[in-house]
């Protein structure tokens, strides 16, 4: 643990905001664990590593045993970069449910000490009392069943899921883009993603039209709320604010985000680039 250290800029959120502290390392300690869930807060934290010859990603944040064993709610702890990408759906869904968790953020220099720590070399992942989990959507739905967004019955799940798939077929022309480092293709695997985006949000419109202003059976559901945090990155990322020109889906994510909880979380969260 030597080599890692809270670096300047650590952020917590208390009753006062965002607060910057030097105490947290972004492991879940047992007195920490002891405290009751709080709806909806979340601590942000960044790693930094120091230039020892250690800079492996400590044990204790990947299964602490000790919270496990004296937690009276399960501890929470999210690991992302520090911009919305693929972390935000999961923030949206962890906020919406009330859930009390960590919302720890790698800084890009940190990551390549950390990223062969990771189960499939990447993040996010979720922390549940010390145990890891990953894949955003495995993650979302465990989170959409806690916060109740996740349809009445079998075939709404199904719908939100398709929907899900759909939005993240759309997600996945900016992934190629973002991937690439050869600067020509990159350009054009940019322009590709913008030229095919219109395509899939004249579906979405349709759909959230017939639906009631929902994705899925006119009522809130993790297909919107990914929809909600997946179009900001796309739209940060093209530099195009696609949703104007689709009125329902403008609506529909105007309502995810003013969802009470959200609504704290994005009042509050840090300013991130994507
Ligand atoms: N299928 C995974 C994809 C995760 C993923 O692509 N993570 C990216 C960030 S969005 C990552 O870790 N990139 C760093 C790397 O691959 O080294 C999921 O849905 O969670």
């Amino acid at each position: 643990m030597g080599s890692v250290r809270a670096v300047a800029g650590v952020a917590r959120q208390g009753e006062g905001g965002w607060k910057t502290s030097q105490q947290s390392l972004g492991i879940t300690t047992g007195a920490q664990s002891k405290r009751p869930a709080r709806s909806g807060v979340a601590r942000v934290v960044s790693l930094a590593f120091s230039r020892s010859s250690d800079r492996s990603y400590p044990k204790e944040h990947l299964l602490n045993r000790r919270a496990k064993a004296t937690a009276t709610m399960p501890s929470y702890k999210l690991t992302y970069f520090n911009i919305t990408g693929l972390g935000e759906p999961l923030r949206f869904l962890l906020h919406y449910a009330g859930i009390d968790f960590e919302d720890f953020r790698v800084e890009f220099e940190d990551w390549p000490a950390l990223k062969s720590k990771m189960p499939m070399e990447q993040i996010p992942i979720l922390e549940i009392d010390g145990r890891v989990y990953h894949q955003t959507r495995a993650i979302s739905r465990y989170l959409a069943k806690k916060g109740n967004l996740y349809g009445s019955n079998e075939l709404e799940a199904l719908e939100i899921d398709m929907c899900v798939d759909d939005i993240e077929d759309c997600r996945l022309y900016y992934s190629a883009h973002f991937r690439e480092q050869e600067p020509a293709r990159k350009a054009k695997l940019l322009e590709l993603a913008i030229e095919k985006t219109p395509w899939y949000l004249a579906k979405f419109e349709q759909r959230v039209k017939k639906n009631g202003g929902y994705f899925v059976a006119g009522k809130l559901s993790w297909a919107d709320t990914h929809f909600s945090a997946i179009i900001e990155l796309i739209s940060n990322i093209a530099q195009k604010e696609f949703v104007k020109d689709f009125p329902a889906l403008d609506k529909l994510d105007q309502t995810v985000r003013s969802t009470p909880k959200i609504k704290a979380y994005l009042d509050k969260r840090p300013h991130t680039k994507f």
